[in-house]
């Protein structure tokens, strides 16, 4: 069906709506010439590859739409790889549906969700990494992952690919070799070496999932949540960084009963922020389901602010939330809130947290700093970074092929070692070129905006 499709020329508004000063509508396919050479009114020698040239735009009726520059790029030499026709015309939504329509009318179809760069994929312009970091680059959270993603799209991702494949395939040259011994021939050590080799190649690849798993929010957005028992001043503190009641604040401890999120801006970065229910023994179902949730989201976030009250005695409750804290492996930041008051808490128990002393009703900004240096830590890391779920899926299982050959060459089956070698390879090559696999193709361009 898709065949069929590709001999479609599609069209699609490239800029975004709302008024702006200028609007691109964008043609791609083999009647891109004839189009645009129906809306100008010019013939199609009129285009040469490259240049902008100024003219007025018609519709089917011949009546004037506006005037723009229009730019013909000639296949293979295009975003696509098809011949590509750009209009330029005046911004807002008005003259750039217009154009689209005419454009429609001169043999154009309305381009599905991410056709473009599903053309450009197919026709060989991008690999499929470079494709998701076009995906993500749109819709990234901030300057940080602007600047990873570009590095992807330069290929990053490409050559580190080419990289770990070359490594295996060099691997499996041995075993291919080796096979025609008799097995007690092997020499020993050509095993040995073999066998760190691969070790050590694991290893870069876990790290890579690893790190690539901890920073994914530089993509997504990181999540932070504010955790405590009743009545410590999560929701306030909520109000607080919104610079607005948002959430209901009250003396009564049980006030928040769901989680609520929010987006706020914190240094260079769009992060969501999640208060949660205070967690204690409940009292009656609905608690019951917010504490619940109040768990999951201690799990799922990001960045964990745990909140205690400082005007108050360390209490049970507050026990079970450190409790909770000591099985979770990552970033925590312990506020004593309500530093305006008079302390009581004991700080000792908090000592392995280096607590931070804040007031939501008067300076929370030591907290803002921490937040900032954790996110922050985040984006200065070098390592290669995999953006998408995808790529860290084609890594882990790539890691576990490479796991599964190393018994089979221990015991000398090298056909084994062999076969999950080769597939160690076709599953890291899955990052760059997926196997012809409509609905994954699907998949991946259906998320990407309309004219991308
Ligand atoms: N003095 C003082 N009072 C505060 C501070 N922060 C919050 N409070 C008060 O503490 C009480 C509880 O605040 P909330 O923000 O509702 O507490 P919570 O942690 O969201 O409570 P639950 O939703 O019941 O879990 C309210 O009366 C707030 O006005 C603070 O920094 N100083
Ligand atoms: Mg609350």
């Amino acid at each position: 069906m898709y065949q069929e499709m590709t001999k479609n020329t599609i069209t699609a508004t490239a800029t975004s709506g709302g008024s702006s000063s200028i609007s691109i509508v964008r043609v791609s396919g083999e009647n891109a010439l004839d189009i645009a050479s129906k809306i100008t009114n010019k013939t199609i020698d009129s285009f040469t590859p490259r240049e902008a040239i100024l003219s007025s735009l018609y519709d089917k009726e011949n009546s004037l739409i506006d005037r723009g520059i229009v730019i013909y790029f000639k296949s293979p030499n295009s975003y696509t790889g098809e011949d590509v026709v750009e209009f330029q015309c005046h911004g807002g939504d008005l003259i750039a549906s217009e154009i689209l329509s005419a454009t429609i009318e001169a043999g154009a179809r309305l381009a599905e969700p991410g056709e473009f760069t599903r053309r450009a994929f197919l026709n060989g312009k991008i690999d499929m990494s470079e494709a998701e970091a076009i995906a993500k680059l749109i819709e990234a959270k901030s300057v940080d992952a602007a600047r990873i993603l570009a590095k992807q799209l330069k290929g990053e991702v490409g050559i580190f690919v080419n990289n770990i494949r070359e490594k295996i395939l060099h691997a499996l040259a041995y075993s291919e070799v080796m096979i025609d011994y008799a097995e007690e021939d092997i020499p020993d050590d050509i095993i040995e070496s073999l066998k760190t080799k691969l070790q050590n190649l694991k290893n870069i690849l876990t790290k890579t999932i690893q790190s690539s798993e901890r920073r994914k929010g530089l993509i997504e957005g990181f999540s932070i949540a504010f955790i405590g028992k009743p009545n410590v001043g999560k929701s306030s503190l909520l109000n607080a960084l919104l610079s607005y009641d948002r959430a209901i604040v009250s003396d009564i401890a049980g006030t928040t009963r769901d989680t609520i999120e929010e987006r706020i801006r914190i240094g260079s970065h769009i992060v969501r922020v999640i208060d949660t229910a205070g967690i204690r023994e409940a009292k009656d179902k609905i608690e019951e389901i917010g504490v619940a949730r109040s768990i999951d989201t201690l799990k799922s976030a990001d960045i964990i602010v745990a909140l205690f009250d400082i005007s108050q005695e360390l209490d049970n409750e507050d026990k079970k939330i450190l409790k909770h804290l000591e099985n979770i492996d990552k970033n925590i930041i312990v506020a004593l809130n309500k530093s305006d008051l008079k302390h009581k808490i004991d700080i000792s128990a908090f000592e392995k947290y280096n607590p931070v002393k804040i007031s939501t009703k008067d300076d929370f900004e030591p907290l803002i700093e921490r937040l900032k240096d954790i996110l922050d830590s985040y984006s200065t890391e070098e390592d290669l970074m995999l953006i998408s779920q995808r790529q860290i899926d084609a890594v882990k299982e790539c890691a576990s092929e490479i796991e599964l050959s190393i018994t089979p060459l221990e015991d000398g089956e090298l056909e084994f070692f062999s076969y999950h070698l080769k597939e160690a390879a076709e599953k890291i090559g899955k990052i760059t070129n997926p196997y012809d696999n409509e609905e994954m193709l699907d998949r991946m361009f259906g998320e990407f905006c309309l004219g991308k």
